[in-house]
């Protein structure tokens, strides 16, 4: 048998970053809203989530004006901390010999948050290089840079040894990346009987496809919101078994309103997330899952 000779094709290279990745990276590398920076700055501990729990008002009565700002800026942190601590009590127990992974780490708060706690190492991915060197920076401050480190790279391609994680999880960064992809990553890493978290905004499958509001958080953030049953599918496919699952839509509200009042603060997409919580087309969840 002959074959025709067939023209020889050249593929383009794989770019180690996709157009998207680096408009994401250009987002955060970029971003210094005050509502992360000055709620950061009041005990060195950055977070780039929201808050949950009851909001004490009464910092609204504050006569002195720039007392009000600095009272509201110190409550809406207080909530973000709660949730952060609220992540953390899912991850353990862990012990100060255990590593965990924080996909997607902002500037840093939730590794530190979890090495207070467990005494862990922790490693940070983030796209942004901005982000890392600000929270490499921190770690050296606090003087737990020998066990907190934070990786400019990929969460989905992290280049971590794998098995080598008690416990991992995505704080509000899962709406970035495909999940399968990210769920193979964590279930690579984590050993077996290893803990996975995700805190997350996700679209609420039962009001039907993303609402207008949905598709509004996702061009402020850039970001692709999932529906909430992507989460428990791509679980099942990666490995990762849920253990609790935890709806945070109603103890997110207080954070919202508190917030879209701090003039200081406000950044424009407090109104769109007290309506995508209110008219149930989006919720706020935590997942808890043994890796298998
Ligand atoms: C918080 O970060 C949120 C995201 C990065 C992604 C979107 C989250 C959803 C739950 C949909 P941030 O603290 O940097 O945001 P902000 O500047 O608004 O406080
Ligand atoms: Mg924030």
């Amino acid at each position: 048998m002959t074959t025709a000779p067939v023209a020889r094709t050249t593929t383009a290279p794989v770019p180690t970053q996709s157009t998207y990745q680096t408009r994401v990276a250009d987002y955060w590398n970029a971003e210094e809203n005050p509502v992360n920076l000055e709620l950061g700055k009041i005990d060195d501990l950055y977070h780039h989530h929201y808050g949950i729990g009851e909001a004490d008002w009464a910092v609204l009565d504050e006569p002195d004006s720039t007392l009000r700002r600095e009272r509201v800026t110190a409550e809406l942190h207080r909530l973000e901390h709660a949730q952060a601590e609220l992540l953390a009590s899912q991850l353990g127990p862990l012990a100060p010999a255990d590593r965990v992974f924080d996909a997607g780490c902002g500037r840093g708060g939730g590794s530190v948050v979890a090495n207070l706690r467990y005494g862990c190492h922790a490693d940070g991915v983030t796209i942004s290089a901005k982000q890392a060197e600000f929270a490499n920076e921190t770690a050296r401050r606090r003087g737990i840079d020998d066990k907190v480190r934070y990786h400019h790279r990929n969460m989905l391609d992290t280049g971590f040894e794998s098995g080598a994680y008690a416990a991992s999880w995505n704080n509000e960064s899962s709406m970035y990346v495909e999940l399968d992809l990210l769920f193979a990553e964590h279930a690579r890493v984590l050993r077996r009987g290893g803990r996975y978290v995700v805190v997350t905004g996700c679209y609420n499958d039962t009001y039907g496809r993303a609402s207008r509001e949905v598709s509004l958080i996702n061009a402020h953030y850039i970001c692709d919101i999932h529906p909430r049953s992507a989460y428990f599918r791509a679980m099942a496919r990666n490995r990762l078994v849920p253990v609790h699952v935890q709806d945070l839509t109603e103890a997110a509200i207080p954070y919202w309103e508190l917030r879209r009042q701090a003039d200081h603060l406000v950044t424009g997409i407090e109104d769109t997330f007290l309506s995508a919580y209110r008219n149930g087309s989006f919720q706020y969840l935590m997942i808890a899952a043994d890796r298998v």
